[in-house]
């Protein structure tokens, strides 16, 4: 059995991308990266197994964890909030039942090598519910205990598996003999994410897309029709500040921690100010408004900035990228390179 291993589910997407990238350059980490999808050529070279497959196929999982020892395992797979309300049964068995396999197995595994395993959650601010705009006006920045009233199968659900993890990590088989309730089990660190942009990547199947899929459109000329209202505000974060929060709350000591999930944030803009800047960036961009009213809800159920105090407080989180910087030295430059190289 090889140790000291890092485990990425959900390998190919967005976070997947960042984070691979990011540990293959330290080339420090045994990565095992597990998708449903063919992992992208580019990640290949960063680690040390790919594994397609589901995170659903318990025999699969079994196989994988009698072959490694995982240090740490970021669970990144999941359906997000668009998508699983087209499928609602299906985005519940993938974000809960697959996120259950995996604690399950990383408990397992825990306490059979009597050492713990970091557990890497990447929640949402879909797990926050706000019953309308006036109440989103007044709630401002709002702290992780406010406002958990979900509105989409999504946010449900990573609510839930914020629980299922902390369940796992302190009460897990609270009634079988003590002997058994001292051995090693999983250390569960979670991040309540806002829409995360990157310049490298495009999402697909969330609700907060319109940032970056107003961004990329732009930048490669396509026409973008933009989902929300130009009022509409959203918390937003780069993809560089979205890893840098994983590995500092991955490293920060436990006895530092005092809760399970944190909400981390950058920026908070409408999508008339994401409009604005792009436009200034790509003055020929042809973007216009047509509100997708059920979208439109998703999103305004969402809080319109969230309070990381907690995260500043307990592990020295800040942002390298408030919205000027995002923008000005990260994203335009780098979609500009980006699509100047696909035209080539
Ligand atoms: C989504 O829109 O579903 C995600 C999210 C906010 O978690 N980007």
């Amino acid at each position: 059995m090889q140790n000291d291993v890092v485990l990425i589910t959900g390998a190919n997407g967005e976070i997947g991308h960042g984070l691979i990238t990011f540990l293959g350059e330290q080339g420090q980490s045994k990565i095992v990266a597990l998708d449903l999808q063919e992992v992208d050529v580019s990640l290949q070279n960063c680690c040390e197994t790919i594994i397609q497959g589901d995170i659903l196929d318990r025999t699969l999982l079994g196989k994988v964890f009698d072959q490694y020892q995982f240090s740490t395992i970021y669970h990144l797979a999941s359906i997000l909030s668009t998508k699983a309300e087209y499928n609602p049964e299906l985005a519940h068995r993938i974000n809960v039942e697959g996120t259950l396999n995996l604690l399950q197995l990383a408990t397992a595994q825990s306490q059979k090598s009597g050492a713990s395993v970091k557990f890497l959650y990447p929640s949402s601010i879909a797990a926050y519910g706000l019953p309308d705009l006036k109440t989103k006006a007044a709630a401002g920045h709002i702290s992780e205990t406010e406002w958990c009233f979900p509105t989409t199968m999504y946010g449900c659900n990573k609510l839930y598996c914020e629980h299922l993890g902390r369940y796992y990590a302190t009460h897990y088989r609270q009634l079988v003999a003590e002997q058994a309730q001292n051995e090693a089990c999983i250390d569960f660190r979670c991040l309540r994410f806002p829409g995360l942009i990157s310049a490298m990547t495009v999402p697909t199947g969330g609700t907060s897309d319109y940032g970056p899929e107003m961004l990329h459109h732009a930048a490669q000329g396509l026409p973008y029709v933009c989902f929300v209202r130009p009022d509409t505000r959203l918390p937003f974060m780069v993809m560089p500040d979205a890893i840098k929060s994983l590995l500092a709350l991955g490293s920060a000591p436990r006895q530092c921690l005092t809760q399970f999930v944190y909400n981390v944030t950058s920026f908070s803009p409408t999508a008339q100010e994401f409009y604005e800047i792009v436009r200034r960036a790509f003055p020929q961009a042809e973007i216009t408004f047509a509100p997708h009213s059920a979208r439109q809800n998703i999103v305004d159920s969402w809080p319109a900035d969230v309070d990381d105090s907690a995260a500043r407080r307990d592990w020295g989180w800040a942002p390298d990228f408030d919205q000027r910087r995002a923008f000005d030295e990260y994203l335009i430059p780098a979609v500009q390179k980006r699509y100047a190289k696909v035209k080539i």
